[in-house]
Parts: C-alpha cells; sequence; structure tokens
C-alpha cells in the first residue's frame, strides 16, 4: 500500500487522526521544537516532556533539568526558559532536561501513541524528510500552533515537508495542499512572511527577535529526536 501524509493544523484537530500506524512529525518552530533539536544537537543526553508544569518542576528533585516557558516567560524556579540559545555549548553536554512549554510539549503529549514520533523544525528539516522518506509508514505532521488556534510558522514547516516529499507520499485531504502552497509562496523569505504573523508579534515584545531568525534556519543540524517511553533522544 502506498504511503500518504497529512497535517493536523492544531492540536485541538487530533481526535480526526488515527495516529497508531503513522509516524507523527511533531512541529513547534517557535520556539519547542527548535529547543529540543538544538539541545540535542548540542550533546544533551534526553529530554522528557511535559504537559504539566507541576510535574515537570517536581524532575528537579530527580536530578533533571527543569526547562521552559509559560507565556514565553522562563517559569520561575526553572533552569532554562525557552530560546534556543540556552541550548549550545559545552555546558548542554549529558544533560537530562525535564521540558515543558505552552504548545509544543502539549501536542508531543497528544501524539504519544503514534507508531514513531519524532520532533521536526527547520533546523534538522532534510534528517525528518529523510526518515520519512525512507520509513514505511504514512505520515501525520502535528503543528502545535498557539492554544488551540492555527498558526504559520508550524504550517510552513509541514509545507516544506509536503513540498519536498511530493513525489512519493500522496496527500490525504487539503491540509498538506494548503501548507504545501503557503510554503511555497514564503520560501524565498521566509522572515518576510511571517513578520505579521501572531508569535513573531509576541516574541518581538519579548525582544527576542534573534530567537525567530535562528529558528528558521535550514538544517543546521543533522540529527533526528524521536520520543520514546515518554524520552526524547537522538
Ligand atoms: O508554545 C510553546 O511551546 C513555546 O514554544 C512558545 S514560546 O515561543 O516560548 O512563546
Amino acid at each position: 500500500m502506498s504511503k500518504t501524509i497529512d497535517v493536523c493544523l492544531s492540536p485541538e484537530l487530533m481526535h480526526l487522526h488515527n495516529v497508531q500506524d503513522r509516524t507523527v512529525v511533531v512541529v513547534d518552530i517557535l520556539r519547542a521544537t527548535s529547543c529540543m533539536v538544538t539541545a540535542l544537537a548540542n550533546g544533551a543526553d534526553s529530554i522528557m516532556p511535559f504537559a504539566d508544569l507541576e510535574e515537570c518542576r517536581k524532575m528537579k528533585m530527580r536530578g533533571f533539568v527543569t526547562s521552559g516557558e509559560r507565556e514565553g516567560k522562563k517559569v520561575d524556579g526553572f533552569d532554562k526558559g525557552n530560546s534556543p540559545f540556552e541550548y549550545m555549548g559545552e555546558e548542554v553536554r549529558g544533560l537530562k532536561i525535564a521540558f515543558t512549554t505552552t504548545n509544543g510539549t502539549q501536542a508531543i503529549e497528544k501524539s504519544k501513541d503514534a507508531k514513531q514520533v519524532i520532533i521536526g523544525s527547520f533546523l534538522n528539516l532534510t534528517a525528518v524528510v529523510r526518515n520519512l522518506l525512507l520509513g514505511e509508514n504514512s505520515v501525520l505532521i502535528v503543528c502545535a500552533g498557539w492554544k488551540g488556534r492555527v498558526n504559520l510558522e508550524d504550517t510552513l514547516f509541514a509545507g516544506a515537508v509536503v513540498e519536498k516529499l511530493k513525489d512519493y507520499l500522496g496527500p490525504d485531504c487539503d491540509a498538506p495542499l494548503a501548507a504545501r502552497h503557503l510554503y511555497n509562496m514564503a520560501k524565498d523569505d521566509m522572515s518576510k512572511f511571517l513578520s505579521e504573523s501572531s508569535h513573531v508579534k509576541r516574541l518581538n515584545r519579548l525582544n527576542i527577535h534573534e530567537d525567530f531568525e535562528f529558528c528558521l534556519t535550514v538544517d543546521k543540524y543533522n540529527v533526528l529526536p524521536r520520543l520514546k517511553n515518554g524520552m526524547i533522544t537522538v
């Protein structure tokens, strides 16, 4: 049977999808999955994602570094926030990280029953595409969005994947087609295309424009983070 590809534009639409026999790619370009990819590419041991903030906080007692955000800001008492620049360099090597974010880790939680869960971002786009191309499973890209709403940046990533696989994986519905068309409109200057988007405005208010530019870098890292038994590793 030939493989297909679908896109879930918001985690609120997950009830429409049967993930058991699919590879799910979870994406939260700004900034959760970009941070995860950066941390693991820089030698972090593992990332345990939490939907619940207090569950994540408890992991400190078990020797984990606590990381993440609420409303874009580092959580009080946590070790790290949600900027990819906090997950670079020698200090990251070997860390076991407990991670919670507003949307990204919620999307991971909703995807956990998939046959395979991988973590996607522009930073590791080719590694993701290669895995999907070589794998046996049909694909679902789960966009983390923002509090249940659709966002542009995750949709663009989904479109990039659909575009690169268009000769091999047929679309299950119009969402992959819409994402692909959007990506093709945006690809020559994604930064400009996204300048009016809601999350970019949010990040600009927090004075973190450099995170936005970094998260749009294509193929900075050749890593493929996967979720297994509640833990993300490469
Ligand atoms: O929602 C998330 O998972 C975050 O990545 C949002 S923020 O970029 O930290 O605001």
